[in-house]
């Protein structure tokens, strides 16, 4: 008889889901399916349920890919997080204008509202958890706003902080029962760590229904350290909030490196390897102990596929995920199942 093997899934289901982002092209794919089953009960659409894609012309939605997703997950009893609903890219331009002018501040609330009620009724049953606001703090820019580092996307120049609490507010009534999120990248530690923490426990000192944060997790092989890793997780748990590890990949590249072709590798440096290996190790261990975080998702299944192979370089091959180009598990897949 077959003996059916434990997968990351089984092996952390009383800790935390463990999810990947797809897209319709990934799950018609044999071997993505097959590891879906073994090792996922949670699922994000890559880009599939971003406003831009759902409502490219106001009031005509295009629910193609993002049903077919849904459908997939509903089949086989599977949780999805809902990404996302208020984020600076991938939102049509129809969004802004108003008779060819800038849109007005009660405009835009409540095209919000058409949306959140829209998406919130069609995946209602499956989508426990919405990424309500995405990357809305950028710590690298010069713009200091209002009374922390908001980015000056169209959302906030229309509509402020306050289009943010109406968000998370319009959230909680069209869908009761998820939970929401605000979900930002490099926000585990310095400077946007900080500026998170007073943007969140702000918004839950005016009231605003938020459960928890989103720390999406593009990472590097050398990066982050265990000691950064815990210290954001008891920082956000401090506030009473819980933690998704959301979009996890771990590049083999430093950020500020290889822009030059010739310097790109043909395939993982071994080393590199064995620290990216490591990273993954222990971020599923480290999360495991800590009763707040409630998903790790990486951002794609295996590396025949990841948006890395085009950022921040184009054309550069990157191997960031638990699965190689073959669907097969990489070491940190086989000693985390090993490990109950
Ligand atoms: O992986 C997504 C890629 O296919 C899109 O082209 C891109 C558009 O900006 O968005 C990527 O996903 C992003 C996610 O939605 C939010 N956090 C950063 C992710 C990687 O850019």
């Amino acid at each position: 008889m077959k003996v059916m093997e434990n997968g990351l899934k089984d092996i952390f289901k009383d800790s935390f889901l463990t999810g990947a982002a797809v897209s319709r092209a990934i799950l018609e794919q044999e071997a993505a399916d097959e590891t879906i089953t073994r090792h996922f009960s949670s699922l994000t659409a890559e880009n599939a349920m971003k406003f831009s894609l759902l409502q490219p012309q106001e009031n005509i939605f295009d629910w193609n890919e993002a049903d077919f997703i849904a459908n997939y997950a509903r089949r086989k009893n599977i949780k999805m997080r809902g990404h996302t609903i208020i984020w600076h890219n991938q939102t049509p331009e129809w969004l802004f204008l108003e008779g060819g002018n800038k849109v007005s501040k009660t405009t835009l609330f409540k095209r919000l509202e058409n949306h959140i009620d829209k998406v919130s009724a069609r995946y209602n049953d499956i989508v426990y958890a919405w990424d309500v606001l995405n990357e809305a703090i950028d710590t690298d820019s010069s713009d200091f706003c209002a009374d922390n580092y908001f980015r000056n996307s169209e959302w906030f120049k229309t509509g402020g902080r306050e289009i943010f609490e109406f968000a998370f507010k319009c959230m909680r009534e069209a869908s009761p029962k998820a939970k929401l999120f605000y979900n930002d990248y490099n926000n585990e530690s310095g400077a946007k760590l900080d500026s998170t923490l007073r943007f969140l426990s702000s918004m839950l000192d005016a009231g605003v229904p938020i459960d928890g944060v989103g720390i999406q997790g593009h990472w590097y092989y050398n990066f982050p350290d265990e000691k950064t890793l815990r210290h954001a997780i008891e920082s956000y748990s401090a506030l009473g909030l819980e933690i998704e590890f959301t979009e996890v990949d771990i590049s083999a590249y430093r950020w500020d490196e290889a822009k030059e072709s010739a310097d790109f590798f043909p395939a993982m440096p071994n080393e590199r390897f064995l620290e990216q290996q490591q990273r993954f190790i222990e971020i599923f261990k480290i999360a495991s102990e800590y009763k707040s975080v409630k998903n790790i998702t990486t951002w794609g299944i295996a590396d025949n596929y990841t948006w890395l192979g085009n950022f921040p370089v184009k054309n550069r091959k990157n191997w960031p995920l638990l699965f190689d180009e073959q669907y097969r598990e990489k070491p940190a897949v086989t000693e985390l199942c090993a490990s109950l």
